[in-house]
């Protein structure tokens, strides 16, 4: 059985989780309860979806990615008691520069949340003359202090691992363009103070062993999960169809001293919009499954939240044992 340092994942004990049923997939199953919210209900959102969530002191807090029904898609902070009901502010998360004027952007999206020495770091893309990635601090949830821009226009899906690696912070993005990119490999980059970042190198290609799912181009998700054998990374593949393009996900494993190198690397994926779960195919962008967030408690169960179809949030469970074990053998 792979180890999670106890210590390292305590916070989330108590977390949501459920037991594999026995008729569901090996290596992944979904929230009995999915979809997280009503949509067709919901008074202020038009779509909620690619959001992040931490459990601190023992509740659930989020940073959630969602459209008011201007269509504008910012960011929103959310609370819950239970990861399955959630509290959403209407009004979007005020950001603050370091001068304490006010960071402003046409628009915000698919946030990752990591929790790293003692604060919290919201990484997220903004639209300022082309999408790029940004960085913001917090300790309370209450004042969000940006950090320089992490990188030059356009990249998208950035997310810090969640502790220094051999004296280094290390972020993974996907350089891309302005629209919805036809191409895109994950890079890792090092800081030695999150403000300065270098040493850029290609760390995942699309399109990998002849893999359909990941043809187009690929993201990373959820912070990196910190095993005895390896960083698991979670991340989105996307496959073009007649019908537009598919979003799945899928998993790799990086070294534990030196997460530039792949250890493992699935062919197939993990997790596909599938037939009977129409949260996921039907929307406002049909097939598409963007995991942003993944806890996991002390005895290394995982819980992933992801956005379904560009309109909704939902939850699927596994473990730290199955996601190495798929990962090792679909290598
Ligand atoms: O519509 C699917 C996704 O498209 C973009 O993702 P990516 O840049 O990785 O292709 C983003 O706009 C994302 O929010 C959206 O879910």
């Amino acid at each position: 059985m792979a180890q999670v340092e106890k210590e390292y994942y305590k916070m989330n004990d108590g977390m949501l989780w459920e037991e594999r049923p026995a008729d569901a997939d090996e290596y992944i199953w979904r929230y009995s309860k999915n979809p997280l919210f009503d949509m067709s209900k919901d008074k202020h959102f038009w779509h909620i979806c690619n959001s992040a969530a931490a459990i601190v002191d023992g509740k659930y807090i989020g940073v959630f990615r969602c459209e008011d029904k201007t269509g504008a898609p910012d960011l929103y902070l959310g609370k819950s008691e239970d990861g399955a009901k959630w509290n959403l502010e209407t009004t979007p998360i005020v950001f603050y520069n370091r001068d304490g004027s006010r960071f402003t952007y046409p628009y915000a999206y698919d946030p990752r949340l990591i929790k790293l020495e003692d604060a919290y770091y919201v990484v997220f893309c903004a639209d300022i003359e082309g999408p790029s990635i940004y960085t913001a601090k917090t300790t309370d949830f209450k004042y969000f202090e940006m950090l320089p821009n992490n990188f030059l226009p356009f990249n998208r899906n950035g997310v810090l691992f969640p502790e220094k690696i051999n004296g280094k912070y290390l972020m993974l993005s996907r350089p891309s363009d302005t629209g919805n990119t036809p191409f895109g490999n994950i890079y890792l980059s090092e800081s030695p103070d999150l403000v300065y970042w270098g040493n850029h190198k290609l760390l995942m290609k699309n399109f990998h062993a002849n893999n359909y799912w990941e043809r187009i181009k690929i993201g990373a998700g959820p912070a990196p999960i910190k095993t005895d054998e390896g960083w698991i990374l979670i991340y989105h593949g996307v496959q073009s169809t007649c019908n537009g393009l598919v979003y799945s996900f899928g998993v790799a494993v990086l070294d534990l001293n030196d997460p530039s190198k792949v250890k493992y690397r699935a062919r197939r994926y993990l997790m596909s919009p599938e037939v009977g779960y129409d949260y996921e195919t039907t929307g406002f962008t049909p097939n598409v499954l963007f995991p942003c967030s993944a806890l996991v408690d002390s005895e290394g169960r995982v819980s992933i939240y992801y956005g379904a179809a560009d309109t909704n949030m939902a939850l699927a469970f596994t473990t730290v044992d199955k996601l190495l074990e798929f990962a090792k053998k679909f290598n």
